[in-house]
């Protein structure tokens, strides 16, 4: 039977099939080639052993949260507790675009400081390299109406640091989930952790996924794939004078020459060069 691994909780995988939930276990092949069923595999089981067989191919497989074969990430920030952060949006955008998936910017808590002019500049940063945004409060549910058609007919991986009000949003959609929520503490400076499970949730034709939250430092990226992958850059890969070309002092760099123009923002492209900054090469590395 063909069905879908919806959560994985204390060894048992839970196999949805025709609406029906199994709870199965891998057999233990996987184990000896070192493969390992994860949320959002496709997958053969055989229901009167309840054990998964196989795993079919997947279309996409991410390390961070663990999730394989979603059609787009939605990325959850809020705008305080925790305080927005374009670094970090900039980051996991890259991540997306790594992974060939599409993302989408959604800034909750809107109603603790509606600072028209700091909406819009996100907005506009966001914009400038094709990344739509999206600003709610789940409390007032304000801005949800158009966050909730963005789900139709998709498996949606959201994502965010911990706190940002990514189960409060999978509540706010339709209240029959009643994902735990957390509190946000003001000693620790970020949220509690609450979810801790990556869960695939049914929702008009898709799935959502309500996933743990990150912390800052997690995901570490190169030079080499902030440079090809970083949100606006992507169609000008390969195109600048250098074919390895970092976009940072090279000469004839179209990526400079579009922020120079204004068609990149600025904050954009600051934001990258920190990345960059903060990160290491990949070639120094194999060649150690
Ligand atoms: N004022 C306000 N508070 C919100 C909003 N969204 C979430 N919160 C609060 O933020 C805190 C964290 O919410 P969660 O939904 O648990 O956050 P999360 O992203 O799922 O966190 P983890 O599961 O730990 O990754 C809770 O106290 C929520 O009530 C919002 O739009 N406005
Ligand atoms: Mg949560
Ligand atoms: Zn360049």
């Amino acid at each position: 039977m063909k069905g879908l691994i919806v959560a994985i909780t204390c060894g048992l995988y839970a196999v949805e099939a025709e609406g029906v939930i199994y709870k199965t276990k891998p057999r233990g092949i996987f184990r000896n080639q070192g493969v390992k069923p994860v949320v959002g595999d496709i997958v053969e089981f055989n229901p009167d052993e309840m054990v998964i067989e196989t795993i079919y191919p997947r279309s996409s497989a991410l390390k961070r949260p663990v999730i394989a074969n979603i059609s787009q990430i939605i990325l959850v920030f809020s705008l305080k507790e925790p305080e927005f952060s374009y670094l970090l949006a900039f980051k996991y955008l890259t991540y997306a675009n790594m992974h060939n998936i599409k993302a989408k910017l959604v800034v909750t808590k809107i109603d603790k400081e509606h600072d028209e002019a700091m909406l819009k500049e996100i907005k506009d940063v966001f914009s400038s390299v094709n990344v739509e945004t999206y600003f709610i409060s789940n409390k007032t549910k304000e801005g949800l109406e158009e966050v909730k058609a963005l789900f139709k007919d998709e498996v949606s991986c959201i994502m965010g640091q911990t706190g940002v009000g990514k189960s409060s949003l999978i509540n706010a959609i339709d209240s029959n989930f009643e994902r735990a929520i957390g509190e946000y503490s003001m000693a620790l400076g970020r949220g509690k952790h609450q979810t801790k499970e990556v869960i695939l949730l049914p929702y008009q034709g898709g799935y959502i996924a309500d996933t743990p939250g990150f912390s800052s430092l997690e995901l570490n990226l190169y030079k080499e794939d902030l440079a090809a992958f970083y949100p606006g850059f992507t169609t000008l890969y390969n195109k600048c004078y250098f074919a390895d070309c970092l976009h940072l002092s090279e000469n004839r760099c179209l990526v400079k020459e579009k922020v120079q123009c204004g068609e990149i923002s600025n904050l954009a492209y600051e934001c990258y060069k920190k990345l960059s900054e903060e990160a290491i090469f990949k070639k120094e590395r194999y060649s150690k």
